[in-house]
């Protein structure tokens, strides 16, 4: 631990990181709250306006820049309690659109989309990990929440998605998980851009992709993922509440989990990543074998 503190001085690592949500007051305009369950209804995603604290989205790039320059995968600056501060700024959009009590499944990803053509976001996918995660009324209980933590744009990569009625496989893939894109057309791809500090939200099937960043990106873009769901859905074994308490080793914990499920098209590609692999899965939350203390 002492080496993540002297890594980000300023940055707290405590065992209440998500602090005290009871005191949230801020809010989101019920009539936006509207639109926004309409849209994730229909084309089963929305973006807000930029809405997360400043200085905190600050923190978690300094924190995620530090990680970086320290030669470690970004997604271990979860290891900062700013990660987890964040939730409130989350929570007056998450309490409505899922409810009191919603969790957030641990399925951490932190994206560093270097300003060359080298780098490039997460390849044509759906998410896709759990099924049939559409309320009954029409509204998906599980979000994937996707925080920009600078300018998205087409330049350094943004987001591009199909909106579920012009997807001619999204129906079938809410019971399937199957990932096949076949039978969209170009025009109706939508690109997300997003202003540092917009939360992007789509559910679990609709496809979708980062693209190829460019040498003509004025600055990267870094972004952080992770999953929410309804408090009575239960679609994974390991998941938190929000707010509770969270042990530094969790969170390197979470961190592993992330890494092991969402590098494996890096990873899994040569032998000399095994020891890697094996790394992740001892410490990783949820794994067959478990830390030992
Ligand atoms: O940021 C990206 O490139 C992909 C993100 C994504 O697919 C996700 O968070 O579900
Ligand atoms: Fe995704």
């Amino acid at each position: 631990m002492d080496f993540w503190r002297a890594l980000v001085p300023g940055s707290t690592i405590t065992d209440a990181p998500f602090g005290e949500l009871r005191d949230v007051n801020a809010s989101v305009a019920p009539a936006e709250l509207e639109l926004w369950r309409e849209q994730l209804r229909v084309d089963r995603y929305f973006q807000t306006e930029p809405l997360l604290d400043d200085s905190r989205r600050r923190e978690m790039l300094r924190c995620i820049e530090r990680v970086r320059a320290a030669g470690l995968p970004e997604t271990f600056a979860l290891v900062y309690d700013v990660f987890f501060r964040v939730f409130a700024d989350l929570h007056p959009l998450l309490t409505p659109l899922l409810g009191p009590r919603y969790r957030l499944i641990p399925n951490f990803w932190i994206y560093y989309i270097e300003t060359s053509d080298r780098g490039h976001g997460f390849e044509p996918h759906r998410d896709a990990e759990y099924p049939g995660t559409i309320g009954e009324d029409g509204v998906p209980t599980v979000l994937t929440l996707w925080l920009a933590l600078t300018d998205a744009t087409a330049l350094n990569s943004c987001m591009y998605v199909v909106p579920a009625g012009r997807d001619p496989g999204y129906h079938a893939a809410i019971d399937s998980l199957h990932q096949d894109g076949a039978g969209i057309r170009l025009e109706d791809i939508r690109a997300l851009p997003a202003a540092a500090g917009t939360v992007s939200c789509w559910d679990q099937y609709i496809y979708h992709w980062g693209s190829r960043s460019s040498a003509r990106a004025p600055a990267p873009r870094v972004s952080y993922a992770f999953y929410c769901q309804r408090s009575d859905v239960s679609v994974d074994p390991v998941t938190v509440a929000v707010p509770s308490p969270m042990s530094f080793r969790e969170r390197l914990a979470y961190a592993c989990r992330g890494l092991h499920r969402y590098s494996y098209m890096a990873l899994r590609e040569s032998p000399e990543e095994r020891p890697v692999l094996d790394f992740l899965e001892r410490h990783m939350a949820g794994a067959p074998r478990q830390p030992k203390n």
